[in-house]
């Protein structure tokens, strides 16, 4: 089938379809959307935080949050520790489909490797297509382990950062830049012993510059169900303050500069060039940067 074909196969809700589609935009190819549809414009939710802390339990109750609602959900799971058939994405597959709404949920787990440049441009292309297929809500998990995965949340229009009642954590996503980028803040297993005092403390510890607003600290339960309302009305209601839209966008633009340098054909000439002395650093970032 052509693309055009797998894409009007796709947007009338064709899901092995969509998926081939995904794979190649996965593999870096561009698709041609026809004429999009301006009245849809889907939201995108970035999650992110350290393994373990219950991204995907989360991801889980807000499936059944806006499927309670008649609203979809697409997920796209970056795990860069696992190849397509770990038991990660398995794990994953299992926790988040107790949303047991199939017409409703789509999931999908993607692989980092193979992009040379990380997977930002990638990205974009798939939201869209997910955006176009109809797909309300899309949510984004991505481990919060590594600067090119925790910066690719950046591609969100609502970021979620999750922690658990470990103070470990947080102190892993303040040494990463992640924290400015949070919309709110979640303190999972709030179940656990230690995970009241555990908000509690990163309420204290952020304190921004400048008068900045900081982030709502919220506690929820993914196990018991508990808390999730409320975290998905602050989610929804929350307005990310200019400052913060703006350290996105930067984001946004370096994400994109890395990929475009990384992938270019002419990298390995350049890096030759460097190494022997016959160009000048200006003169090998304009040549890859065109
Ligand atoms: N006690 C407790 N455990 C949880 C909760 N949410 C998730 N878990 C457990 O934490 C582990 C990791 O969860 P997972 O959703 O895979 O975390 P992820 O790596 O951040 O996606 C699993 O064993 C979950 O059952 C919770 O609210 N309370
Ligand atoms: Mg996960």
């Amino acid at each position: 089938m052509d693309q055009d074909s797998l894409l009007k196969s796709a947007a009338n809700g064709n899901r092995r379809d969509l998926s081939r589609l995904l794979t190649y935009l996965e593999q870096g190819m561009k698709l041609n959307f026809p004429e999009s549809n301006p009245s849809m414009k889907s939201s995108v939710t970035g999650i992110t935080g350290p393994p373990g802390v219950g991204k995907s339990s989360l991801i889980g109750r807000i499936i059944s949050y806006w499927n309670s609602r008649n609203q979809n959900v697409a997920v796209l799971a970056i795990d860069p520790s696992s190849p397509r058939s770990g038991g990660a994405l398995l794990g994953d597959r299992v926790r988040m489909d107790s949303a047991d709404s199939g017409e409703l949920v789509y999931v999908r787990s993607l692989s980092t490797g193979g992009h040379p440049g990380g997977m930002s441009s990638s990205l974009i292309s798939m939201i869209e297509l997910l955006s176009y297929c109809g797909w309300e809500n899309i949510v984004i998990e991505t481990v919060g382990s590594g600067q090119s995965e925790i910066k690719i949340v950046a591609f969100a229009d609502k970021i979620i950062l999750v922690d658990g009642p470990d103070r470990g954590d947080i102190i892993q996503a303040e040494k990463a830049g992640i924290i400015e980028l949070a919309d709110i803040i979640v303190i999972n297993k709030s179940d656990l012993p230690g995970a009241t005092k555990a908000a509690e403390s990163i309420r204290s510890s952020l304190s921004f510059a400048d008068g900045k607003t900081s982030p709502d600290v919220v506690l929820v339960s993914a196990q018991m169900n508990e808390g999730i309302d409320e975290m998905m009305d602050l989610v929804e209601n929350c307005d990310s303050p200019d400052w913060r839209e703006r350290i996105k966008i930067q984001e946004r633009l370096i994400s994109l500069w890395d990929s475009r340098l990384l992938s270019s054909p002419n990298l390995n000439r350049v890096i030759n060039e460097l190494q022997t002395g016959s160009i000048s650093l200006d003169d090998a970032l304009d040549d890859l940067a065109r």
